[in-house]
C-alpha cells in the first residue's frame, strides 16, 4: 500500500459539492482508502486572474494501485464531473481537477505523469490544507513542507470548511 496525496480543486459550478462528491467516488473505489481530507479552503485564482475564486482541498489517500493506474481513476473521476479541458487554454476554468500531489516517496518523470507535482511547493492552496494532514512532511528533494509554506502568504485563501477528521 502506498500513502498518496492529492489535489483537489474547482471553479465551475458548485465547487464544494463537486469536490465531496469526487471523495466519495474515490473512496468507493476498491483500491482506495481516502485516509483523510483538509479542510476547504475558498483561493484566488493562480494563473488568468478573470476566472472565478476556486475551492480547492487535499486528500490523503490509502492504495494498492501504482501511480499510472491512479492518475488513470483520478482523470477519469475528472470526467466524471463533467471536466472537458480547453487544449489552448492553460490554468483555465474547471469544474473539477485533480492532481496527483505525492505517491510515497517516488519520483516519476514520465510523459504524461510528473510527481512530486512541479508546482507544489510554490502554491498555497495545495501546501496550506498539505500541512493539516502532513505537518512534518519532507518531499523527494529533501525541502520540508513548512518550508515551502514560510514563501508563501496566507492571504491568498479562507477556510470555508473546517477539517474533521
Ligand atoms: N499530469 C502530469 N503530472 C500530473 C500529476 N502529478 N497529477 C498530466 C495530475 N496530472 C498530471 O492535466 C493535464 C495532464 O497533466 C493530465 O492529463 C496528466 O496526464 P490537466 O488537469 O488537463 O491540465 P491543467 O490542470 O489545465 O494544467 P496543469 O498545468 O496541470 O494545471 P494545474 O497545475 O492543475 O493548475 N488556482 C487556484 N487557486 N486553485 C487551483 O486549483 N488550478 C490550476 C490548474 C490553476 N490555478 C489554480 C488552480
Ligand atoms: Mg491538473
Amino acid at each position: 500500500m502506498t500513502l498518496a496525496y492529492i489535489g483537489l480543486g474547482s471553479n465551475q459550478g458548485d465547487s464544494l459539492a463537486t469536490l465531496q462528491s469526487a471523495l466519495k467516488q474515490l473512496a468507493e473505489h476498491a483500491e482506495i482508502e481516502v485516509q483523510a481530507v483538509s479542510s476547504f479552503y475558498q483561493t484566488k485564482p493562480v494563473g488568468p486572474q478573470e476566472q472565478p475564486d476556486y475551492v480547492n482541498a487535499v486528500a490523503a489517500l490509502k492504495t494498492s494501485l501504482n501511480a499510472q493506474a491512479l492518475l488513470a481513476v483520478l482523470l477519469e473521476v475528472e470526467r466524471l464531473h463533467g471536466r472537458v479541458r480547453d487544449p489552448n487554454l492553460r490554468w483555465g476554468p474547471r469544474t473539477l481537477d485533480l492532481d496527483l500531489l505525492l505517491f510515497g516517496e517516488a519520483v516519476i518523470q514520465e510523459a504524461n505523469l510528473i510527481v512530486p507535482h512541479p508546482e507544489l511547493c510554490k502554491r498555497a492552496f495545495v501546501v496550506y490544507p498539505l500541512v493539516e494532514l502532513a505537518p512534518d512532511l519532507v518531499l523527494p528533494n529533501r525541502v520540508t513542507l513548512k518550508a515551502c509554506q514560510a514563501q508563501l502568504d496566507v492571504r491568498d485563501l479562507f477556510k470555508i470548511v473546517e477539517q474533521v477528521a
